[in-house]
């Protein structure tokens, strides 16, 4: 191989796994205290961090709950939306790439 080849080839990028954003939807059914326990006890959230993530889903429709590697993301919004869905409440989380 020349040195020309050499000097212009693009050297090999690993390609770091693609992260996914778990996300809180608001509806008008859950109650705020029930979407508060769920986030700290599946995304283990303080109770600060739970109730700014629970307002801001409340106040724009949505809310970035947390980003993880994507088998992650998608078992704990599965959790989390169970968690609702046990006590009869249309709690929705979903998980979607991050970019
Ligand atoms: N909007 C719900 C209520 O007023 C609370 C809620 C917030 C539900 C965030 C889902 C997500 N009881």
């Amino acid at each position: 191989m020349s040195d020309i080849e050499t000097k212009t080839k693009t050297k090999p990028k690993i390609a770091r796994p693609r992260r996914y954003m778990v996300i809180l939807l608001n509806d008008d059914y859950t109650p705020r205290e029930f979407v508060i326990r769920v986030l700290k006890t599946v995304f283990k959230l303080s109770e600060d961090q739970s109730l700014r993530v629970m307002i801001t889903a409340h106040t724009k429709g949505k809310c970035v709950v947390t980003v993880l590697p994507k088998d992650a993301a998608e078992t704990k919004a599965k959790e989390a939306t169970d968690f609702g869905a046990q006590e009869g409440y249309p709690l929705l989380f979903v998980a979607e790439p991050e970019e």
